[in-house]
C-alpha cells in the first residue's frame, strides 16, 4: 500500500502567513497533481497546530525576537513568530489544497512546552502522535513525503519514518517541497538520503 505524506501545507507557511516560506505556495498545485494522479491509496497531511502560549513562539520569552535562539523546556529552541494558532486562519490548510481527498489529518504542536517538527512524535521523542499507527493499520509499504519547510517539520518526518517504520520504503519528493533557508535545505536533503531516504520528483512518480 502506498501512502503520501503533506506535511503543513497551510497557510501560516505560504507567502502572507506569520511563518511564510519563501514560495511555499507553489506546492500546492503540484501536491494536487500527486494526490489525483499518483497511484496512492491512503493520503494523509500534518498540521502545525498550535495553542496561543506555545513555548516555540518568541512571543513567550522576555526579550527574545522571532529566529533566534533560545530555550524551551531545557533544549534549545528556535524562537519562531507566533504561527499556525489553533482555530485561526493561519493554521488552516492552503485554500486551494483538495483536502476532500485526504483520508487523515495528523495535528501536532498541541503541547507547549514542546515542539513538534516531526509528524510523527514531539521534538524530545516523549509523545507519539497517532501517524505511525495510522500508517501501520493501513499497511502501507512505501510512503512519499512533501511540504513545508523541507529544513523542518519535512525533514525530521522522514527521518522519523525511517526510524519508526523500518520496513517502509521512504521517499522525499523535492519539487513538491520549499524550505527556510537555503543552506539548511541542502544540508536536509544530504542528511535524509544518509538516513536511506530517496529523493525523487513528482515528475518521476507522475510518469509511472
Ligand atoms: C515548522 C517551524 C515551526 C514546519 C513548524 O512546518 O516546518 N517549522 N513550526
Ligand atoms: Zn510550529
Amino acid at each position: 500500500m502506498k501512502a503520501l505524506l503533506l506535511i503543513d501545507m497551510q497557510n501560516g507557511f505560504c507567502p502572507g502567513g506569520n511563518l511564510a516560506v519563501p514560495d511555499g505556495d507553489s506546492v500546492i498545485p503540484i501536491a494536487n497533481r500527486l494526490i489525483r494522479d499518483g497511484g496512492y491509496d491512503v493520503v494523509v497531511a500534518s498540521q502545525d497546530w498550535h495553542p496561543a502560549n506555545h513555548g516555540s513562539f518568541a512571543s513567550q520569552h522576555l526579550g527574545k525576537k522571532p529566529f533566534e535562539m533560545g530555550e524551551l523546556s531545557g533544549q534549545p529552541q528556535v524562537m519562531w513568530p507566533d504561527h499556525c494558532v489553533q482555530g485561526t486562519p493561519d493554521a488552516e490548510f492552503h485554500p486551494d489544497l483538495e483536502v476532500s481527498e485526504i483520508d487523515y489529518i495528523q495535528q501536532k504542536g498541541e503541547n507547549p512546552a514542546v515542539d513538534s517538527y516531526s509528524a510523527f512524535r514531539d521534538n524530545d521523542h516523549a509523545a507519539l502522535t497517532g501517524l505511525a499507527g495510522y500508517l501501520k493499520a493501513q499497511q502501507i509499504t512505501e510512503l512519499d513525503i512533501c511540504g513545508l519547510a523541507t529544513d523542518y517539520c519535512v525533514k525530521f518526518s522522514a527521518l522519523d519514518a525511517r526510524d519508526m517504520l523500518p520496513n517502509v520504503n521512504v521517499r522525499f519528493i523535492s519539487d513538491a517541497s520549499r524550505g527556510i533557508d537555503p543552506q539548511a535545505i541542502k544540508d536536509a536533503i544530504s542528511e535524509m538520503r544518509e538516513c536511506g531516504v530517496d529523493i525523487v520528483t513528482s515528475k518521476v512518480i507522475l510518469a509511472d
